[in-house]
């Protein structure tokens, strides 16, 4: 049983997908970011970095109540945890690690800046509105060559790589792009699209 203490953002949304994947039991905390609720002490215990989504594991290891945060590292905790969506095997293991930390790395804090400088900034800021959106388009391109001759990112299965990169790219439009512009994640994101595990994840929590 997890305790998601969370809010329907893009990082938030990897978790509450992979909870419905795995068909495992959750109850959703709700943390409305904005309205800061990610700075009170009862969260930032939870997550000394005091950003959403933290878990608790009520069955962790040794039988004792499990803190995480950092959607990466929770999606990893899980998926080994269940044996389910990252190989064990050395090679393909670090298949999946490698491209989740490009997820982490790359993707995520990139297009949360082009979200950012394109749609909320008060102060448009046309430096950073090109900086990002021009990696953000970059970033697009790497991923769509990979898929050039795969349906999934890491060891052409589905796994918690595909459903880290997803969230992110359902906000294509606030990055100026258009999903014809890159065929092979088109068929991908139409395929994380109609799994019912993503729209149940999806419909788990809505602001
Ligand atoms: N690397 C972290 C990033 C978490 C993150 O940036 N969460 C955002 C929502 S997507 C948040 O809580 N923002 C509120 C804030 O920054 O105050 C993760 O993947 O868990």
């Amino acid at each position: 049983m997890y305790d998601i203490y969370n809010w329907p953002t893009s990082n938030g949304r990897k978790i509450n997908i992979m909870v419905e994947e795995l068909g495992v039991e959750y109850k959703i905390h709700p943390i409305p970011i904005g309205k800061d609720a990610q700075f009170t002490p009862e969260f930032t215990a939870l997550n000394p970095n005091q950003k959403i989504p933290a878990v608790v594991d009520r069955d962790g290891p040794g039988g004792k109540p499990y803190t995480m945060f950092e959607s990466g590292a929770i999606l990893m905790y899980m998926a080994e945890k269940h044996g389910k969506f990252m190989p064990t095997e050395t090679a393909a293991r670090y298949e999946v690690v490698q491209w989740l930390m490009f997820q982490m790395g790359g993707v995520g804090p990139n297009f949360g800046q082009t979200h950012h400088f394109r749609r909320a900034a008060p102060e448009k800021v046309p430096y950073a509105i090109d900086r990002f959106t021009k990696e953000t388009r970059r970033l697009w391109g790497v991923m769509n060559d990979r898929l050039a001759d795969r349906d999934w990112f890491a060891n052409n299965e589905f796994s918690i790589v595909d459903m880290a990169v997803f969230p992110w790219t359902m906000r294509y439009e606030w990055q100026g792009i258009s999903l014809d512009e890159f065929p092979n994640m088109k068929r991908w994101y139409e395929a994380m699209e109609a799994r019912p595990g993503v729209q149940r994840g999806l419909a788990a929590q809505v602001p």
